[in-house]
């Protein structure tokens, strides 16, 4: 068999912090400088598997308090997904991984993803995208959301979307973008979005998959918004898979 297992735990400490009230333009000094990248056909690539887990007590989820629009976003107060962390795997959902210094590999596949507003929150919580790609930024209620972003580098909107409507960004640059709803002050989400095809969003175990990557060595990357960013270097091998595990831990 071909395939064959190496492993790698990242345990050093976060590299820097992008959490803090009212300083949302860390979340500028958070992207990383980038490498320019070629498109070329990755002949034998390479797969990275992995794991984010979470170290510690599995948290409780923080509620957001509903006080508007009750008919429509509900009664009671909502569970955020701004740290889900699965009480038996431990595993950490909606953690961005990628690969950070890549120089040359697979076609960046530009795609329309979706962000909705569902019941006065944002679905899914996370999205992440190679750049150039588009988001379709949903209405699937019946009240009126605003879709307010927090870009820096991308250009920043902050527009209302009525009921059922739609609108659609384009993002060209690597960043990470905030969206808010200025209308429910609780409803938050990020649009990620990435200078090469190298990343995958982790499931509710924790788990991730990157496939395709040539042979090499890279820093690779996880973060989360409450958590931070955390870095290690992986060895990628023809054709093989190579596991990357991250333990994140809160400040
Ligand atoms: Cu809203």
């Amino acid at each position: 068999m071909l395939k064959s297992l190496r492993c790698l735990t990242i345990v050093s400490g976060l590299a820097f912090s992008v959490m803090g009230s009212g300083v949302i333009n860390n979340f500028a000094m958070a992207q990383e400088k980038g490498v320019a990248y070629k498109e070329v056909d990755v002949k034998d690539g390479g797969t990275i598997v992995g794991t984010v887990k979470f170290d510690g007590d599995v948290p409780s989820a923080k509620m957001l308090k509903v006080d508007k629009d009750e008919q429509t976003c509900g009664h009671e107060n909502k569970a955020s997904e701004e740290l889900v962390v699965n009480g038996e795997s431990k595993g950490v959902k909606n953690v961005v991984v990628s690969l950070v210094d890549i120089a040359a590999g697979k076609k960046i596949e530009a795609v329309t993803a979706v962000l909705d507003q569902k019941e006065c929150l944002f679905t899914p919580h996370v999205v992440a995208v190679p750049v150039g790609s588009s988001v379709d930024l949903l209405n699937s209620d019946n009240v009126m959301h605003n879709l307010h972003s927090w870009s820096i580098k991308n250009p920043a909107f902050n527009e209302g979307v009525s009921g059922g409507g739609k609108m659609t960004k384009k993002f060209d640059l690597a960043e990470i973008v905030k969206i808010t709803c200025d209308v429910h002050k609780w409803m938050s989400s990020f649009i990620v979005i990435k200078a090469n095809p190298y990343f995958a969003v982790t499931n509710e175990n924790g788990q991730f998959k990157i496939e395709n990557v040539p042979a090499g060595t890279y820093k690779i990357e996880a973060w989360q918004e409450k958590l931070g960013k955390k870095a290690g270097d992986v060895t990628v091998k023809p054709k093989e898979e190579v596991v990357a595990d991250f333990v994140l831990t809160k400040k």
